[in-house]
C-alpha cells in the first residue's frame, strides 16, 4: 500500500467542494489516513513549494494556498499517487479532461482547487509538512477485500 499527500485548496472550500472532492477519493478505494481543516502558514508554503521558489507564479502560489482554509488529506491505496493525480486530472484546468476534479471544477492553473504529490518520496516529504506522525493512523480498511484480488 502506497500513502499521497493531497489538499483541498482554499478555492474547493470557499466553493463547498469538499464533500464532493473526497466523496470521489473514498469512490475509488482510497482510505483516507489523515485529514483535517487548517490553515497553511508562510513557512508550510515556503517547504511546499520550495521547488518553485524561482518561477514568476510563485509569489502568487504561496498567496493562493495560505489565503483560506485548506483540507490536507493522507490517502491510501495499491497506487495511490498515480491514483489521486489521474483523479485530481491535468494542473490546468483547461487541459484536464472532464470529468477530473480540475477538469469539472477548475477554469484556471492559478485556481486550480486540489493539489496532490507526484512521487512517493514528494508524499512522504509533504505528508510530514502538514502531519504530525500521530495523525496519520493505521486501521483495518474493509473495502481492499472487494478492490483487490
Ligand atoms: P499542485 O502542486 O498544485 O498539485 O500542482 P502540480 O503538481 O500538478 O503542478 P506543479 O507542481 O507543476 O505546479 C505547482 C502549482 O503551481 C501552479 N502553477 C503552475 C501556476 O500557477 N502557474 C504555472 O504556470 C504552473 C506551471 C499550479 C500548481
Amino acid at each position: 500500500m502506497e500513502k499521497t499527500f493531497a489538499m483541498i485548496k482554499p478555492d474547493g472550500v470557499q466553493r463547498s467542494l469538499v464533500g464532493n472532492i473526497i466523496a470521489r477519493y473514498e469512490a475509488k478505494g482510497l482510505r483516507v489516513a489523515g485529514m483535517k481543516i487548517m490553515q497553511v502558514s508562510n513557512e508550510q508554503a515556503a517547504q511546499h513549494y520550495a521547488e518553485h521558489v524561482e518561477k514568476p507564479f510563485y509569489p502568487g502560489l504561496v498567496s493562493y494556498i495560505t489565503s483560506g482554509p485548506v483540507v490536507a488529506l493522507v490517502l491510501e491505496g495499491k497506487n495511490a499517487v498515480e491514483e489521486v493525480r489521474k483523479i485530481n486530472g491535468a494542473t490546468n484546468p483547461l487541459n484536464a479532461a472532464c470529468g477530473t476534479i480540475r477538469g469539472d471544477f477548475g477554469q484556471e492553473v492559478g485556481r486550480n482547487v486540489v493539489h496532490a504529490s507526484d512521487s512517493v518520496e514528494s508524499a512522504a516529504r509533504e505528508i510530514a509538512i502538514y502531519f504530525n506522525a500521530d495523525e496519520v493512523l493505521e486501521y483495518d480498511y474493509l473495502p481492499n477485500k472487494w478492490l483487490f484480488e
